[in-house]
């Protein structure tokens, strides 16, 4: 079980995934738990609760059909390129 903000290492830095379209449905969380080695039957989006961060986000307007083994596999506006602001990081129950 893992629960807290999601966290994606490219371009030699660690950076955060936006929400925005990413809880439409649970196939984003089921991603990103299969992502992290972690359960995916009860994977939902959550609270990041870890506070502001000044991590770039990588990752923005991410929707899943189901079946992908990385976030990057799904739809999403080009790395680095985002409409969001930190509150929006995208947390995970991986479960
Ligand atoms: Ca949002
Ligand atoms: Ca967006």
């Amino acid at each position: 079980m893992t629960d807290g903000r999601f966290e994606i290492f490219l371009n030699g830095q660690w950076g955060t995934v936006c929400d925005d379209l990413f809880d439409l449905n649970t196939y984003g969380a089921q991603v990103a738990c299969r992502m992290l080695g972690q359960p995916t039957g009860s994977a939902r989006v959550t609270d990041p609760l870890a506070g502001p961060n000044t991590m770039p986000i990588w990752l923005d307007d991410v929707v899943c059909k189901v079946s992908e083994l990385t976030l990057l596999e799904c739809d999403h506006r080009l790395i680095g390129y985002h409409s969001c602001t930190q509150p929006e990081d995208v947390g995970l129950y991986c479960a």
